[in-house]
């Protein structure tokens, strides 16, 4: 079934690597992600735990924190997107809650011209296969909890590099290249990017943290960047599948394409284009 949101958001990762899905959260549960967020970032909790340069914090794995986080994992927009860009056998790669500080300038050890902080996601791939030869195999989604502006250190693209065959040239004593945009993101909006779309975290210069909740999803033949799940017995057929359930019978027996039934499932139940059985 044809969505105008959807199509816009598959258009735009295909030809700039980026897109904007409008009004996917709901302002209540938006509200309460955050506090659930900053309930975790006060904790002591060292579970996935990924603290970085200039006080930034956060946790890798989120879901396996608070199921509340595995919601707009699962949100029905956002994942005929997904399906639509990359077909039904895929998994959750990876839920990243984010807290990127606001120090002072003087402090700043990121996002200066020496550590620019600019990237492709799975480095890996570029390193083993080159820049040019890197495919896609996986596309990012972030929500920002706490208000978005380019004051507060949204995700920053460059437009149009998931085809550049070379890193994106920066001018000395920049930070930016030329072409690099903070996209135009709501309170409720999700961003989509791909793996090859060049980005950096935005300079926070509001003063108050900034929360992001990053979600990617990629082929089930990918190693997840989070520790492995414990499936939750109640985990929705979907939820198992991007949790990763591997292909098996109820008895535990082998059942290559199993662990991608549900999202196939998915995919027929929403008339969403199929991709030939291979
Ligand atoms: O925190 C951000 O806005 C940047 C996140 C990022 O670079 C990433 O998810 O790879």
């Amino acid at each position: 079934m044809s969505d105008s949101r959807i199509d816009a958001a598959v258009a735009g990762v295909d030809e700039a690597g980026y897109a904007v899905i409008r009004n996917v959260l709901e302002p209540e549960f938006r509200r309460d992600l955050r506090d659930r967020a900053q309930w975790l970032l006060a904790s002591d909790i060292t579970r996935g735990r990924d603290r970085g340069a200039d006080g930034k914090d956060g946790f890798r794995g989120c879901i396996t924190l608070d199921r509340a986080f595995m919601v707009p994992a699962a949100d029905p927009l956002v994942l005929k997107t997904m399906l639509r860009l990359l077909g039904p056998n895929i998994q959750l790669l990876s839920s990243h809650l984010i807290a990127m500080p606001s120090p002072p300038k003087e402090h700043r050890s990121i996002r200066v011209p020496e550590r620019p902080g600019w990237h492709r996601d799975m480095y890996g791939v570029s390193r083993d296969l080159g820049l040019a030869a890197t495919p896609r195999p996986a596309v990012k989604c972030a929500y920002y909890l706490t208000e978005p502006s380019v004051r507060t250190g949204l995700t920053m693209v460059l437009p149009g590099s998931h085809r550049l065959q070379v890193r994106p040239a920066i001018a000395a004593g920049a930070i930016d290249p030329v072409g690099a945009i903070t996209p135009d993101v709501g309170r409720h909006d999700a961003l989509l990017f791909e793996n090859r779309t060049w980005h950096a975290g935005g300079l926070n210069v509001s003063g108050e943290p900034r929360i992001a909740l990053i979600y990617q999803y990629g082929y089930r033949w990918l190693a997840q960047v989070d520790d492995p799940v414990d499936i939750w017995p109640e985990a929705t057929a979907v939820e198992r599948q991007l949790l990763g359930a591997p292909d098996r019978d109820d008895d535990g027996a082998l059942a290559k394409g199993a662990g991608a039934s549900a999202l196939a499932a998915f995919t027929h139940e929403h008339k969403l284009p199929a991709e030939e059985d291979s």
